[in-house]
């Protein structure tokens, strides 16, 4: 597997699918989400709202993820997965972790081999932008998947430089 990084915004990705840091709703938010429901269209809310009514009547639980078309987006599917929230007092980065495996089980589903993530956590939900990022590149590595490329898509120069740390390809090798 390749694992790439692209400083920029995942709603441009041209990637088979692209993950969506959602909530338990699956009815949009702000940050990824919001951009993601803003520029695929409508399509994608229909199908959230067709998940919630069949199997996801509770909210997709956190750790979990799901697919739907990408709309209007150059992608072809979005894969919607809902971080934790960070907490100080509770380790809980098995859950960050698992969506980084469910993502690529669904994506192996689909068949997608090309799946950009966004850094899943890192923004609304707290999490230290360092941690979300080694969390994300080790989870990846250790998947066994069909999926050929991963792109984690970075938003800003923390997160950029954050994954470049986690992958060993940053300044000095660090
Ligand atoms: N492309 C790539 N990365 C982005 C983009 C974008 N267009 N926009 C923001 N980021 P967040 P979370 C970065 O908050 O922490 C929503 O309201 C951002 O800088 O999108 O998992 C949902 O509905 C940060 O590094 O996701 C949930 O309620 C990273 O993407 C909640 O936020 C993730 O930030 C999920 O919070």
């Amino acid at each position: 597997m390749r694992v790439t990084l692209v400083r920029g915004d995942i709603t441009e990705q041209d990637a088979d699918a692209v993950v969506n840091a959602a909530n338990s709703s699956l009815l949009g938010g702000g940050g990824v989400d919001g951009a993601i429901h803003r520029r695929g269209g409508p399509a994608i809310l229909r199908e959230c709202r067709e998940l919630r009514a069949s199997r996801y009547g509770g909210g997709l639980p956190t750790g979990q993820a799901v697919a739907t078309t990408a709309g209007d987006l150059p992608a072809r599917w979005v894969i919607h997965t809902v971080g934790p929230v960070h907490s100080s007092t509770e380790d809980r980065s098995d859950l960050l972790a698992s969506c980084y495996r469910e993502s690529l089980r669904v994506a192996d589903e689909l068949g997608a081999a090309v799946v950009a993530f966004p850094a899943v956590s890192a923004g609304v939900y707290g999490w230290p932008v360092g941690d979300a990022a080694r969390i994300a590149v080790e989870t990846v590595r250790a998947t066994a998947t069909k999926v050929t490329d991963v792109r984690f898509v970075l938003f800003n120069e923390e997160a950029y430089t954050a994954f470049e740390r986690a992958l060993g390809t940053g300044e000095n090798g660090r």
